[in-house]
């Protein structure tokens, strides 16, 4: 039933909407390097994909962004307190800036989204993944993504590109066990979700997972190579 609804919100959107694809995964799987390579790909064929990253994306989702990974206050932070402001910055973004992006028709890609707190806050933080999971819907309403890339890499390969990284965050000084859950909790997720989401190996190199992300786009939307005409010459 949830599948037949969904299939049927993307059959009715495709006419007026372009798709929504978003990018999850563990720090440092190479999501964001992934974000632009699609979005490149894109322009080139005349499209003008409008691109977000979570937390942040507005004023005030950039604003709970610092406060969540580097303001001072934030050791004291509650899992509770933690799950409402990454909830909080998603209402804004999805009513500010995605809602409209859709509804202009422009094609957006998020470097992640609700999975992440499924993910993060709920089989990682273990809070209760019915309460997230309905905060998840309160929030994003309709605005859920057609097609979700999870690029996976072990922990070690993760460690080795971050390290290079000389300011850390709150979320990247968890304990160990913290980031098995997510990678397990990522597996469930693609288990469950066949249809909308795709496991990418993302230890491979940048070109080669760029190719691969970009030939199932194609395919998933009917992307021809025809050249358009950018937007800002419409
Ligand atoms: N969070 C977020 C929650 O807990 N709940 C939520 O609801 C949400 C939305 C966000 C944090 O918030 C948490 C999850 C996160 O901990 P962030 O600063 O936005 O944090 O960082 P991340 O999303 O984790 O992203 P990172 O920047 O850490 O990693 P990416 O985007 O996965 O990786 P990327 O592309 O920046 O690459 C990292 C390094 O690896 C290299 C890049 O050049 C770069 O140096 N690289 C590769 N090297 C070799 N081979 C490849 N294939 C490579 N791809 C990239």
């Amino acid at each position: 039933m949830k599948m037949a609804r969904s299939t049927t919100r993307f059959l009715c959107r495709k006419i007026v909407m372009m798709p929504f694809i978003t990018f999850e995964g563990s720090e440092g799987c190479g999501k964001t390097t992934q974000v632009n390579r699609l979005a490149i790909h894109l322009e080139k064929i005349g499209f003008v994909p409008e691109v977000f990253r979570e937390p942040g994306g507005t004023p005030i989702g950039e604003a709970i962004r610092h406060l969540l990974q580097h303001a001072d206050e934030n050791h004291a932070m509650t899992p509770e307190a933690e799950l409402l402001l990454f909830e909080a910055s998603r209402s804004q973004l999805v009513q500010e800036k995605i809602q409209p992006a859709l509804k202009r028709g422009d094609w957006v890609i998020c470097d992640r989204f609700f999975d992440s707190t499924s993910v993060y806050q709920g089989a990682a933080r273990k809070l209760d993944p019915r309460l997230v999971e309905r905060l998840n819907s309160f929030v994003a309403g309709n605005c859920v993504p057609d097609l979700t890339f999870l690029l996976d890499v072990d922990r070690a390969t993760a460690r080795s590109r971050l390290s290079a990284r000389k300011i850390r965050d709150r979320m990247e000084e968890q304990p160990e066990d913290f980031y098995e859950r997510v990678r397990n909790a990522y597996h469930e997720l693609a288990r469950r979700n066949t249809e909308r989401v795709v496991l990418i190996d993302g230890s491979r190199q940048v070109d080669e997972i760029a190719t691969e992300i970009w030939r199932i786009v194609r395919q998933r939307f009917a992307v021809d190579s025809e050249i358009r005409t950018p937007r800002s010459t419409r």
